[in-house]
């Protein structure tokens, strides 16, 4: 089957299935990486617009001789998605995620693919890296993952790295502080993976597997956090289920 892009030929996700499946914590290890597309797509309501969306997004904000970050790029969804639609001359497409299993991939998907605009690729720590000046940065559902004490560090960062205008995208699964929406929202994203085919078992190890390493927080936190960062313009621009996009836009250049 094939992913939103057109981009993938994926194998049916497995990796919690059989009774050998591991009860240790989720990792980006070989066996997601192989079946990464189609485990996404099944798992996340919403997936298959935002990532095409963003490359919608990143045609809009992308400035000519900048930087357009892909953080957490996995196989590369999103890189792709603003290859093929981004035409900013002079615009690189930098990929970045500390999963070898992923970047070995993705290098391979992306030497496939005939989009004109350079992407680099980097196995690293989002938290790391020298960051160049860009005018778009992707972080499509790998903020969940750092621990919440180094997210706004990040953010800050991320908002200095943007130029004036440019624009980051969050993509993440949240939670609710009205315990009646937390549960009703929950109880539907779960009738979704059913929905998508996944078993009782398969669901329940997966969400013993991320319980500590995917860390949701509310919707307000995220638009605070961004504000406090330096955003100045917080949108909420997609929600399906509990897994929500915002758009949120460094400030312009002061006169
Ligand atoms: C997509 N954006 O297809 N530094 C670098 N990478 C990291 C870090 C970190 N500190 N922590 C996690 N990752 C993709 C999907 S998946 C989301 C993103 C999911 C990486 C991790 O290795 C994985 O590839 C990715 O972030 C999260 O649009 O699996 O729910």
């Amino acid at each position: 089957m094939n992913d939103p892009t057109g981009h993938f030929d994926t194998e049916t996700d497995a990796v919690y299935a059989g009774a050998s499946a591991s009860d240790d914590p989720f990792r980006f290890d070989e066996a997601v990486a192989r079946v990464f597309p189609d485990m996404i797509r099944r798992s996340v309501p919403g997936y298959t617009t935002i990532v095409p969306m963003i490359g919608v997004i990143a045609a809009r904000f992308a400035r000519p001789d900048t930087a357009l970050y892909d953080l957490g790029c996995s196989l590369g969804a999103v890189s792709l998605a603003m290859r093929h639609s981004v035409k900013a001359h002079g615009a690189r497409i930098v990929a970045v995620d500390n999963a070898a299993s992923m970047i070995e991939r993705c290098r391979h998907y992306i030497a496939l693919d005939d989009g004109q605009l350079p992407v680099a690729l980097q196995c690293a720590d989002i938290r790391d890296i020298d960051y160049q000046p860009a005018s778009v940065v992707a972080l499509n559902f790998t903020l969940q993952f750092l621990p919440p004490g180094d997210r706004d560090t990040l953010l800050e960062r991320l908002c200095r790295t943007l130029t004036p205008g440019g624009a980051l995208v969050l993509s993440e699964k949240v939670a609710f502080p009205d315990a009646a929406e937390q549960s009703l929202l929950e109880e539907l994203h779960l009738d979704f993976k059913r929905a998508q085919g996944y078993s009782e078992m398969e669901i329940s190890r997966k969400r013993n597997a991320l319980e500590e390493v995917l860390i949701p927080e509310s919707i307000a936190t995220h638009r605070q956090r961004l504000e406090a960062a330096g955003f100045e313009q917080v949108t909420l621009w997609h929600q399906s289920l509990n897994f929500v996009s915002i758009l949120a836009i460094a400030p312009e250049a002061t006169a």
